[in-house]
């Protein structure tokens, strides 16, 4: 897998509590919300990524959440627009920092939304999930945007899952095509070709785990699945992340990293 040098997080805002969220675990702790983001980037540093850190903003309670405001290949960026209107205006410093790294970017245009959370790397490959916030017009402007850039891609549809935001939400690739997947999806043609790491019932939330520098980052609190992880060899870091998952978000969501 490549290796990540950068990343860019921004911290949650003070009112990160009155961001969307689909979920009942009630509200969450804002002192307690930037400690767990903290020991994210601390962990991040510690895997040899230089941090970009934004400042955070009030105008978007939701700005903690980077991930879904640009899609980061080694071929080429591009900005997304995001699928609730509420996080709209996430895109433009992202864009005028990524602009700064890569220069030319390109841009998911109207009638299309797309949210990064929906897009999963995996090699040369790129699974692009359409779901609520992720539109068939955005999902097909990406994938020939990949396919100018030289990478694949297939389109999967999660509309009728529940309980899950994003494609990511159920889907993480490790490399050497092992594909961490929840049951809900683990039957789906498109990933037949993969070794299929299943996700306990039970433990969904933890399928939303990264690889980054040799080290899988996972979500504390899902014993079963950090036991799979080390049975097969993977070293992992789990993070405490309560206070995100309140949101409705995930450990992946809160870096863009390249
Ligand atoms: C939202 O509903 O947009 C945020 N509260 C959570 C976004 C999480 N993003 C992600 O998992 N990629």
């Amino acid at each position: 897998m490549a290796q990540f040098t950068r990343a860019i997080v921004r911290p949650p805002a003070p009112n990160f509590a009155q961001g969307l969220t689909s979920v009942d675990l009630g509200v969450p702790d804002y002192r307690c919300a930037l400690q767990q983001h903290q020991a994210y980037c601390d962990t991040l540093q510690s895997c040899g990524l230089s941090l970009v850190t934004l400042d955070p903003d009030v105008a978007y309670p939701d700005s903690t959440f980077v991930e879904d405001t640009a899609v980061i290949t080694q071929r080429g960026v591009v900005l997304t627009r995001p699928g609730t209107t509420s996080r709209g205006g996430e895109v433009k410093v992202i864009g005028e920092v990524l602009g700064n790294t890569f220069g030319s970017l390109s841009r998911i245009s109207a009638p299309g939304t797309l949210d990064g959370g929906d897009i999963c790397e995996a090699g040369d490959h790129f699974f692009i999930g359409i779901s609520k916030r992720t539109n068939e017009s955005g999902a097909k402007q990406l994938a020939s945007f990949l396919t100018d850039f030289g990478y694949t891609s297939s389109l999967i549809d999660i509309r009728d899952i529940d309980n899950i935001l994003h494609l990511k939400s159920g889907v993480a690739f490790l490399g050497n095509r092992q594909l961490v997947l929840i049951l809900a999806l683990v039957a789906r043609e498109e990933f037949r070709s993969y070794d299929i790491i299943s996700v306990p019932v039970g433990e969904e939330y933890a399928a939303n785990c990264v690889a980054v520098n040799g080290r899988v980052l996972i979500a504390a609190g899902f014993p079963m699945f950090e036991q799979r992880l080390r049975d097969l060899g993977f070293a992992s870091t789990s993070l405490e992340m309560s206070e995100f998952q309140k949101m409705d978000g995930g450990l992946s969501c809160l870096s863009l990293r390249f």
